[in-house]
């Protein structure tokens, strides 16, 4: 491997000229000095050397087997589906909630088995297969099922079947048990209507399905399956929620807009004649009918509260006095010499410094990243968001109902175009990416940033009176942003000069808040009408680390107290030791960060020892917030049997083909019936030395206060762990770098400046060329893909948002 080579090289180099200065305190056997020396001669000349090429450009070593598909394979695949007499499709355009429709189409990730074979034997690509989400509604009993159609490219030995092998229910089949959006508009509307006067009298406004409608009425998610009188029924709670308007129209701050007032109804089945209204809820009060609650609205003494109104306390824009200096530009980073990193655009393949890798773009999750190696060598096969959980509480039944699955949105729709010199640096490298829904092709302009950092503080750093030795910080990142209705989610994937590799997640956007009456154990009185709601974030990452080969244990070496007695000495002393554990089984897979920060947790793998005998392996640490936190609902009456990966910090299962994910988009239509039921995943198989797969959580437990007005910001609100080296390299890797500087002096002056060849940048930077032009600002680009029409690839259609 080139890059291999190159590190090597380099960081014999540098050892070579520490070793060699005699003044340096040595720790070293004095051997290691001599073999290095005759590199010496090398140094001086590499780092006199004037700047070597770089091509930004890298070819992607292998076929990227994990890549998205392509508009033409995504149509190919559309059009076979509707050649399926069994399926009876209806072209989405045309379809309505009474048809079978295509909702998604994405590839069917590659087993393992057969991609470890293509990357590291010359055993051809695996074949490629798609994945059809199909939503069955021409049916009493309407349902959602996902299919893998193919191999790709689609010809006559193509097939399609239940992609049932990654479920652990045994089918990917899931029941819808809300089918008719328009019949629940049009009873919410009608149910409105009979208390008209009451909403106006309580709400002040009106909501009749016109374009001046006061409110939006929208309420849990995921539907409850209650039994009443011995039957299964839907249940849905709803609530009113006020359309932002004047000053603040613009502002989607719907959400901050809750009015106070519930219903709930049955809504059982396919038709609306036999739903029911079972009740309202006002001020903490519970009518069972219409006509209590009108009876009780009639009558002296009843309660009425605050109303909750739009102003500019919505809004995001600037408000206040002048910060001092403000108007002037703040500092700005630009990157002198282009860009440090080559990107394979159309294999979507980077290689930044010693480390390469893959990545792809899902409807589902949005950015996953594959086969990432450091050094050559494989550290993670396979690294990408799950699930996100956003689990709310509250006195009401909707906050109390509500816990979004964020996959059932998807993180690849709403990943949108990213503002250069906001969102990523100015100089950062755009990238587009696509997704396939509603037999659309969709891509979103510049919506992943991949960039080089100087995060503001060093690397490495020592000082004594003789010398001053700094290493400079230099990140790698590649960040997307999924806007989920109210929330946007930053992701990052940091990259490190020591090997280490960090996810961060942050959050931002708009708080879904409650209506303060009665609210108070359940969240700050943030606004007038307002209580911030509290609720759970919980984020779960998948993390396929192959450490040295895919045979791998996960390892806890705790720091414990202990009390011990020495030969030198005749008294106890109380004193810590380092106490190694193996967790050997799935039955112990399922764990938390430990309190104190008093063990570390590393990958290791136990038959390839370093010199010293030590296993060599990777650490994965909680690097910011709320790494490894967890849902505090255990066993949430929302999420019911979906929820099995939020209930501890971090897991541990053995690696199969057949558990890929630990969740599912369509989960949220019958959490208590999934489609994957993570806990399944843990059945007490050995995981002592085999392939391990990590399941790591990221979150937050988020009681929103009077700073989340208007927006939650991010300084609080991110939470981040890494993956480090452990016992993997003789020494730390960011030796390597030239981004370093050692300064010898003494009272006579500074006698040496070794920088190793980076000299510092000159010339001059002109602003004005590095500024952005705001109204590039594309946005959504979709191609129709069934008809397709290929002569007119690129026919705007509307954001999906
Ligand atoms: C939708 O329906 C119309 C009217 O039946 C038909 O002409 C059209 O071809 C259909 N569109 C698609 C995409 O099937
Ligand atoms: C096929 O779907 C249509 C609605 O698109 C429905 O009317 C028809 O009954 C379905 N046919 C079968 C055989 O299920
Ligand atoms: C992937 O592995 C599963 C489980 O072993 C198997 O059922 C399936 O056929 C494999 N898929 C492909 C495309 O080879
Ligand atoms: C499949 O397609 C090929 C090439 O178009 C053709 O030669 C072959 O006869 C077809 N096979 C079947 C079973 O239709
Ligand atoms: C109620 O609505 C009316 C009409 O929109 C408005 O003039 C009035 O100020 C509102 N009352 C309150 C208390 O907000
Ligand atoms: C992204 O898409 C735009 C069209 O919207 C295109 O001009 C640009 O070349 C694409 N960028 C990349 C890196 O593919
Ligand atoms: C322990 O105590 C004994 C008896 O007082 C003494 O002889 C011995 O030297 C002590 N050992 C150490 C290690 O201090
Ligand atoms: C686990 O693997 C290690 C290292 O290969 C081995 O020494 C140990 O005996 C194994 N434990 C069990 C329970 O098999
Ligand atoms: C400082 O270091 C230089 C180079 O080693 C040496 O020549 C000089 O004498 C030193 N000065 C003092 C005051 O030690
Ligand atoms: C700086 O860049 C701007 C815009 O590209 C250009 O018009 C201007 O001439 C440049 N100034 C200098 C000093 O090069
Ligand atoms: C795309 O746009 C062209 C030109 O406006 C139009 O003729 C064509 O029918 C459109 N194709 C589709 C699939 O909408
Ligand atoms: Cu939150």
């Amino acid at each position: 491997m080139l890059v291999f080579w190159r590190a090597f090289l380099v960081s014999a180099v540098f050892a070579s000229s520490v070793l060699a200065r005699p003044h340096a305190r040595l720790r070293h056997p004095k051997k290691w000095a001599k073999k290095l020396a005759h590199l010496e001669v090398l140094a001086e000349s590499e780092d006199s050397q004037t700047p070597v090429e770089f091509s930004t450009t890298a070819k992607a070593p292998k076929e990227n087997i994990f890549i998205s598909l392509t508009d033409d394979e995504a149509a190919a695949v559309i059009s076979f589906l509707h050649k399926q007499p069994a399926l009876n499709l209806t072209a989405t355009a045309n379809a309505t909630a009474w048809d079978n429709a295509i909702e998604v189409i994405d590839l069917v990730q590659p087993n393992k088995t057969d991609a470890l074979a293509f990357l590291d034997h010359n055993e051809p690509a695996p074949p490629r297969y798609a994945l059809a989400r199909i939503a069955f509604g021409a049916t009493q009993h309407p349902y959602l099922q996902d299919f893998i159609v193919g191999p790709l490219p689609i010809t006559n030995a193509s097939t399609y079947a239940s992609l049932d092998w990654q479920t652990t229910s045994g089918s990917s089949k899931i029941r819808n048990f809300n089918p008719d959006d328009d019949l629940v508009t049009e009873w919410n509307l009608k149910v409105t209507k009979t208390v008209a006067d009451i909403v106006l009298d309580l709400l002040n406004g009106t909501v009749t399905g016109s374009d001046d409608d006061d409110f939006d009425i929208f309420g849990i998610d995921p539907l409850w399956q209650e039994e009443i009188d011995g039957k299964q029924r839907t249940i849905l709670w709803n609530t009113y929620w006020r359309f932002p308007s004047g000053d603040a129209a613009i502002f989607d701050g719907e959400t901050l807009l809750p009015q106070g007032l519930f219903f709930k109804s049955d809504i059982t089945g396919r038709d609306s004649s036999k739903w029911k209204v079972l009740g309202w809820l006002y001020g903490g009060i519970f009518y069972e009918t219409t006509a209590k609650f009108r009876k009780a609205w009639k009558s002296e003494g009843f309660v009425k509260y605050e109303l909750n109104m739009p102003s500019a306390w919505i809004g995001t824009d600037r408000t206040g006095d002048a910060l001092p200096a403000d108007t002037l530009s703040p500092p700005v980073a630009v990157q002198p010499s282009g860009r440090r990193f080559a990107v394979d655009e159309a294999q979507k393949y980077v290689e930044w410094m010693d480390f390469s890798f893959y990545f792809t773009f899902t409807r589902d999750t949005g950015l996953r990243l594959f086969d990432i190696k450091y050094r050559g060598e494989r550290i993670i096969y396979e690294l990408g968001l799950q699930e996100a959980i956003a689990h709310y509480a509250g006195n009401d039944p909707v906050q109390s109902g509500t816990s979004y699955m964020d996959t059932f949105y998807g993180f690849g729709p709403y990943a949108f175009e990213l503002a250069p010199g906001f969102d990523c640096p100015t100089y950062a490298t755009y990238l587009n990416s696509t997704f396939h829904a509603a037999e659309l092709s969709t891509t979103h302009r510049n919506n992943i940033c991949l960039f080089e950092s100087d995060p503001g503080y060093l690397m490495q750093r020592h000082t004594t009176s003789a010398y001053l030795a700094v290493t400079k910080n230099v990140v790698f990142t590649m960040r997307s942003v999924s806007t989920v209705g109210n929330y946007d989610y930053n992701f990052d994937y940091n990259f490190m000069l020591d090997g280490t590799i960090e996810i961060v997640v942050r959050a931002s956007g708009y708080i879904q808040s409650a209506y303060y009456a009665k609210n108070d154990e359940y969240g700050y009185r943030i606004h007038d009408g307002l209580s911030g709601s509290m609720h759970d974030h919980a984020l779960n990452w998948k993390v396929d680390m192959d450490i040295l080969g895919t045979k791998n244990t996960f390892v806890k070496h705790k720091v414990v107290p202990v009390q011990v007695k020495y030969p030198w000495s005749n008294h106890t002393r109380s004193t810590m030791k380092v106490e190694r554990v193996r967790v050997e089984n799935e039955n112990e897979g399922k764990l938390n960060w430990p309190a104190n920060g008093g063990a570390m947790f590393i990958v290791e793998n136990s038959d390839e020892l370093n010199k010293y005998g030590e296993p060599r392996g990777y650490k994965i640490a909680p690097s910011r917030g709320g790494a490894g936190m967890y849902l505090t609902i255990q066993e949430s009456s929302n999420l019911l049997k979906s929820q099995g990966f939020a209930t501890h910090g971090l897991y541990v299962s053995k690696q199969k083909d057949t558990e890929v994910r630990a969740s599912h988009a369509n989960n949220d239509y019958d959490p208590g019936h999934p489609i994957i039921d993570f806990d399944k995943y843990f059945d007490g198989e050995s995981i002592n030395q085999t392939d391990i797969v990590l399941w790591v959580n990221l979150g937050m437990h988020h009681v929103p206060h009077t700073g989340d007005l208007p927006n939650t910001v991010f300084t609080s609100a991110q939470a981040a762990f890494l993956i480090t080296p452990h016992n993997y390299f003789l020494h730390d890797t960011s030796r390597v770098t030239r981004q370093m500087l050692r300064i010898d002096y003494n009272s006579s002056g500074v006698q040496l400046v070794n920088q190793f060849g980076a000299n510092q940048p000159d010339g001059m930077v002109n602003l004005t060329a590095l500024q952005n032009n705001y109204h590039d600002y594309e946005g959504d680009v979709a191609v129709r893909k069934f008809p397709y029409d290929p002569l007119h690839p690129f026919n705007n259609t509307e954001s999906i948002v």
